[in-house]
């Protein structure tokens, strides 16, 4: 297996942004994909894995980035940094066509080999983050889920949300059992996060 200390720590380059999936880049490199709630912090957890600042645009306006954005690590794999769902302040139309794209993508890229569904630790899972998971079971795509922003949660508190929350992915089939706790501002739990993601690609 590679180390993943030693392919993070290699360059990652933007490849495109997409808001249709005509577009998708030709690759057979296998992709790994970030998704969850506006605000989540994928943008951050993208970049703090990759050890660059600005790679991913991030923000503190929920709704930041609106395209599907790829990402070369190293010729080895493709990060995929994908817009928030339950996002309120765009038109309800600009929602459903982002929605669309983005299911359509996870569902159907062959090399898409596992979805990190980021969680926000303060808040727990919510429920367009149970809707996600569930259509993830439903199209058979693997996913871990990813707590995010731990350096603002109590170390006992965030115990119980992982029990919490793993006992909830024993009812869907296509998650992973463990679920990894990450600060990208404080860059903790990167290291477990990209053992986990190397053993699949
Ligand atoms: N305290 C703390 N703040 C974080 C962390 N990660 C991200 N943030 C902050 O959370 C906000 C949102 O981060 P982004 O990475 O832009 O979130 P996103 O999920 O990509 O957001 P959208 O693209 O809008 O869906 C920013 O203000 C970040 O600085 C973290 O680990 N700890
Ligand atoms: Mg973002």
């Amino acid at each position: 297996m590679t180390d993943p200390i030693h392919l993070f720590a290699q360059n990652c380059e933007f490849i495109t942004s997409i808001a249709d999936l005509r577009d998708l880049p030709e690759s057979s490199l296998s992709e790994i994909a970030f998704i969850g709630r506006s605000n989540v912090g994928k943008s951050s957890l993208i970049n703090a894995l990759v050890n660059k600042k600005d790679l991913a645009r991030t923000s503190n306006t929920p709704g930041r980035t609106q395209l599907l954005n790829f990402f070369n690590l190293a010729d080895q794999m493709i990060l995929v940094d994908l817009p928030g769902y339950g996002y309120a302040k765009v038109s309800r139309s600009q929602v459903k066509e982002w929605t669309k794209l983005v299911r359509k993508y996870l569902v159907g890229r062959p090399s898409l080999r596992r979805v990190c569904v980021l969680v926000d630790s303060r808040h727990g899972l919510k429920e367009s983050d149970t809707e996600m998971m569930d259509m993830l079971d439903k199209a058979a795509v693997s996913y871990q889920v990813i707590l995010t922003k731990i350096d603002k949660k109590k170390a006992k508190d965030l115990d119980s949300l992982t029990e919490k929350i793993q006992s909830v992915l024993k009812k869907h089939p296509a998650a992973h059992p463990i679920v990894l706790a990450t600060s990208a501002e404080k860059k903790t739990g990167l290291d477990a996060l990209k053992e986990s993601i190397v053993s699949i690609i």
